[in-house]
């Protein structure tokens, strides 16, 4: 022990806590709140982000109808994460590469899957996993924070092969007390790759609490064991949403390497509709507090006072969007029912010999 009292933990503990603050361009209402992080969108593109979030918003509620109707399979809502979902993903191009969690099949469509292999997917039908060559994401990962580790590796490929793209991935705040977090991060940090990474923090994984995850402060502190810069944002703020994601994947395609942040959300609903109760760990008044905060309420305010948005635009986006989904639906309805033989020869492009001779044992069985 030193003879003097010369080391203050707490005092490195505070310094260590006190350097991520919540940035937010809007306000619940709607108001300005700091003009840096506006971004420079035109009139069309304010429109365009509004249009996907209310998509969004009609694909979750549709989402939960068609599985309560057995019409659907596995479905994560996303009620409440449409900034965070969203406008993170408007800040991307058509090239960057999208690593999804489960949550992020709105993120996923906007950036090509057409909405009938979404809801193949849903169904646990490979057709749903064969994605068309031009779009650039690997399906959904179930496994929490497992993207992570491939974004990475993605990242890297990138970067050797002198890409001007990114690969951006999500997980929660649960994700981010997974080992596949730290081990992502800090390899893409180690090589400076081109990676965004992102954490919805909703203060749940399932039932437990963020609090009892980790005794962070803040989660975009965890940047920087990884030698690579955290953010906090409002993530039920759009405009921050995008301008903080925008200058993330400008910074890492400069060189820089990648960068974390962290997305301070809420999601209305249950955390899948497979069985989960929300009501027995959330309380009313918490659900009351956050949707108070809504990214919709606060985006249909700020583009209202500007006369780009009324009742009757998104009334038609409503009615758009409900058409899309019953179309594409029908369409996944019209699928051949999977063989348990499809589904295998889905897994590898050169097949082992334990999936060949598997693949083998159930055609036979099909064919009888
Ligand atoms: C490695 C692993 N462990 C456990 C699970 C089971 N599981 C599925 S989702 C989840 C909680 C994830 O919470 P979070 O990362 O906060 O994401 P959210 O669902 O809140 O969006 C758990 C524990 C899993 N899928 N993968
Ligand atoms: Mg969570």
């Amino acid at each position: 022990m030193a003879k003097n009292k010369t080391i203050d933990f707490q005092a490195l503990l505070d310094k260590a806590h006190s350097d991520f603050p919540m940035y937010q361009a809007l306000d619940k209402d709607g108001n300005v709140v700091n003009e840096a992080l506006v971004p420079d969108l035109t009139d069309d593109e304010l429109v365009e982000l509004m249009t996907r979030m209310v998509w969004s918003r009609v694909l979750d509620q549709r989402s939960t109808a068609l599985n309560r109707q057995g019409r659907l399979g596995f479905f994560a809502p996303t009620a409440g994460q449409e900034a965070s979902q969203l406008a993170s993903h408007f800040a991307f191009e058509k090239e960057d590469v999208l690593l999804p969690g489960y949550r992020d099949v709105p993120q996923l469509i906007q950036h090509g899957l057409p909405l009938t292999q979404a809801f193949l997917w849903s169904r646990g039908h490979a057709a749903g996993n064969y994605y068309a060559e031009d779009l650039k994401a690997l399906p959904p990962q179930i496994i929490i924070g497992a993207q992570y580790v491939q974004a990475a590796g993605v990242a890297l490929g990138l970067k050797m092969r002198k890409k001007p793209n990114v690969v951006f991935t999500y997980t929660g705040d649960g994700g981010s007390s997974q080992g596949d977090f730290y081990e992502g991060i800090n390899f893409a940090g180690a090589y400076k790759a081109n990676a965004v990474f992102f954490i919805q923090n909703n203060g749940f994984a399932i039932s437990t609490p963020r609090d009892k995850q980790t005794a962070a402060v803040t989660l975009a502190q965890k940047a920087v064991s990884a030698g690579i810069p955290g953010i906090q944002v409002d993530g039920m703020d759009p405009l921050a949403m995008y301008t903080v994601t925008k200058m993330a994947r400008d910074w890492s395609i400069a060189g820089n390497g990648p960068v974390l942040i962290e997305a301070i959300t809420y999601r209305y609903g249950a955390h899948t509709l497979s069985g989960d109760d929300p009501t027995r760990y959330r309380s009313k008044e918490m659900d009351d507090e956050w949707v108070a905060k809504d990214p919709l309420i606060r985006f249909r305010a700020y583009l209202e006072a500007k006369g780009l948005w009324n009742e009757e635009k998104e009334n038609e986006v409503i009615e758009n969007t409900k058409e899309e989904i019953k179309v594409a639906i029908a369409e996944a309805d019209k699928q051949p029912k999977q063989k348990v033989s499809d589904f295998l020869k889905s897994m590898f492009e050169v097949q082992p010999q334990n999936i060949k001779e598997q693949i083998e044992f159930y055609e036979a069985k099909e064919s009888k």
